[in-house]
């Protein structure tokens, strides 16, 4: 078969080649190892040595025509799929966006952002504090006696350096206390720690106190305060009682029940059938510790309550099992948005 030939069979090969596979083959069928014009070449050597150079250079030609060819068909062939693809793929501009999904504040943050609202609308300042705090500022500085089981390993995340993880927001009010003259209103509320692990315990909690100090401050104004304050938080003119307590930084100190939000009193799973719900524990300032923060106990006197963030939104939003806030399902925390 002569050059001509085979390139003119080769051209209309490439000229069918309907995708990149078959214009592969094609190019393969000629110009690889064993293609046709390769073999050409390789007869050279058999001819007569007059004849050889005219007859290499046409092979040569034909070759580099054909590699033309290819190339060019190759282009046209890369072309056309895009125009189909583009083709196919049209974007359809009339389509609703997507728009990204929106989160949402956590149950326990909207409590306390909840309870900053009531108190800030009464002229109080909101004070975080710190997380780490020291042995003074947690405990003695809030006449928390030395013996006191609080203080124990048992009950406390210590670092070995005499700083601790704070187990109740008091000491940012104690700071606040070091730092400012009366009068004080503050609200501290925050992550505190405990090492207690269990159905109902979880290592960190969220707590919110509450201090004020003043001039003549007593018992009727903390009560006053309370009331006035579960009222809004619960949105209802809920009965309150307050029991005779304990607290080593308060005294007098009581606890504060309220009337059960989901029975109203008659008794139910909620309040274990005694009608009533703890909320928080509350006293007025022990002079220990307004002494001790350089507050002068003769000239000033104040009253505190801290309550538990976890609880609250328990109450408010009828959860019965708090591990509900710290496992993150977002069943669960998609219902508060
Ligand atoms: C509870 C009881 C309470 C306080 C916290 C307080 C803070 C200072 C001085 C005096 Cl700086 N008292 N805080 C007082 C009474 C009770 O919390 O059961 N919390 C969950």
């Amino acid at each position: 078969m002569n050059v001509d030939q085979v390139l003119q069979n080769a051209e209309s090969a490439v000229g069918q080649a309907r995708d990149e596979a078959s214009l592969e083959a094609v190019r393969v069928r000629y110009l690889g190892r064993k293609g046709e014009l390769t073999a050409l070449l390789k007869s050279l050597g058999r001819m007569d040595a007059a004849e050889r150079p005219k007859a290499g250079a046409a092979i040569n030609a034909a070759k580099e025509r054909l590699q033309a060819s290819i190339a060019d068909r190759k282009q046209a062939l890369v072309g056309e799929q895009l125009t189909a693809e583009i083709a196919a793929e049209t974007v359809d501009v009339t389509l609703p966006g997507r728009r990204p999904a929106a989160g949402g504040l956590h149950p326990v943050t909207q409590v306390i952002a909840r309870v900053e609202g009531i108190f800030t609308g009464a002229g109080y300042d909101v004070v975080a504090g710190l997380e780490i705090e020291d042995d003074y500022h947690n405990f003695e500085a809030l006449n928390i006696p030395h013996h006191h089981p609080a203080r124990s390993m048992h009950d406390t995340f210590y670092f070995g350096d005499g700083t601790l993880l704070r187990t109740h927001t008091s000491p940012a009010q104690v700071h606040v206390m070091e730092s400012q003259e009366p009068p004080i209103r503050v609200i501290c509320p925050g992550r505190v720690y405990r090492r207690e692990s269990d159905l109902t315990h979880t290592p960190m909690f969220h707590q919110i106190e509450g201090l004020v100090v003043d001039r003549g401050i007593g018992f009727a104004h903390l009560k006053g305060t309370v009331t006035d304050f579960v009222r809004r938080f619960f949105d209802c003119d809920l009965a309150l009682r307050f029991r005779p307590s304990y607290f080593p930084f308060t005294e007098p100190s009581a606890e504060v029940d309220v009337q059960c939000v989901n029975c109203l009193g008659s008794g139910c799973r909620v309040c274990s059938n005694t009608g009533w719900l703890e909320i928080m524990g509350c006293g007025l300032v022990h002079p220990n510790a307004l002494e001790m923060s350089g507050i002068d106990s003769e000239t000033w006197s104040g009253f505190a309550f801290g309550m538990g963030g976890d609880r609250l939104a328990m109450l408010l939003y009828e959860v019965n099992d708090n591990r509900m806030f710290f496992e993150n399902d977002l069943r669960f925390l998609r219902q508060f948005n």
